[in-house]
């Protein structure tokens, strides 16, 4: 199998042969929609927004990263002395100006997207818009599925970042943790077979996704990524009638492991009249 890569594709060419069926693809440029592309790079934070407070936590200081600190970072990492990965804002509450160079959001493809209605407030469940900073050497910490059955959007919009995903059916390849469901214990960059001998059996695909470039990853499939060199990328996720089933046993089990049948009901019952009332908005 190969990640498809394709350009100037139309709306119902992406839902008939990748959203409904769950298979990957590199949109080449949907992103040429946003103000964003050409636009976003080390410098241009710098400028206008240095002092911005990464999500991550500089272990030294123990205060967060700006962004000049994180710009930096980036530009200084090498595969010996690798930047801290990935590097994160939360765009709509750290830099909410950016949010009008991300419009549509939607790239006019991520369409239904019941994440954009207030009433899943964005972030409660998952779906946030982040931005993604990286320097070379950057491993994503581990293989993994999304939360909450989402699926997730990734924008290059600076550098390039090298994806892995593993074909479906693959999951007892992948020693699944016994605690977290979404996490594989096996190290994909220096695997151990001793202690994960399956993992030989894998066949992970690999494929590099370039500035401008847009990757789609449907719900439930496994991933990671690997920043090549400084890199910065804007990813957001889909919840809609697809992967709603998966969605609302997420919410059930998660909710109920934490606080609960009670408050899992309660959540649950919230998930399901959100999707009507969405659903009917069309
Ligand atoms: O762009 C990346 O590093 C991958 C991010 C990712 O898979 C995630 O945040 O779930
Ligand atoms: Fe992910």
């Amino acid at each position: 199998m190969e990640v498809q890569r394709k350009s100037n594709i139309s709306y119902e060419e992406f839902m008939e042969e990748h959203h409904n069926p769950g298979i990957p693809l590199v949109f080449t440029d949907a992103s040429k929609v946003w103000k964003a592309n050409g636009l976003f790079t080390p410098d241009w934070f710098r400028e206008n927004y240095p002092d911005r407070e990464s999500d991550v936590t500089d272990k030294l200081t123990g205060k967060p990263y700006t962004i000049k600190e994180v710009m930096d970072l980036v530009e200084q990492s090498s595969l010996e002395k690798p930047a801290p990965y990935p590097l994160t804002f939360n765009i709509n509450t750290k830099l909410p100006e950016l949010l009008d160079l991300l419009s549509p959001l939607n790239l006019n493809y991520a369409k239904p997207n019941w994440l954009e209605d207030k009433l899943f407030q964005r972030g409660h469940w998952g779906g946030i818009t982040e931005l993604f900073v990286g320097g070379p050497g950057g491993r994503f910490p581990y293989v993994h599925k999304d939360y909450y059955h989402l699926s997730a959007w990734i924008n290059q919009l600076y550098g390039e970042k090298e994806f892995t995903v593993f074909p479906r059916g693959q999951e007892e390849f992948l020693y699944v943790n016994g605690k977290n469901q979404w996490r594989s214990e096996v190290n994909m960059f220096e695997p151990d077979y001793d202690k994960h001998p399956k993992f030989k059996n894998a066949t992970p695909i690999r494929f590099t996704v370039g500035a401008g470039e847009t990757l789609y990853i449907p719900f439930g499939m496994w991933h990671s990524a690997y920043s090549l060199n400084p890199t910065i990328s804007v990813a957001f996720d889909q919840l809609n009638s697809k992967n709603f089933p998966m969605f609302l046993s997420d919410v059930w089990n998660f909710k109920k492991e934490e606080s609960g049948t009670v408050k899992a009901l309660a959540a649950s019952g919230y998930a399901i009249a959100s999707s009507i009332i969405c659903k009917l908005k069309g």
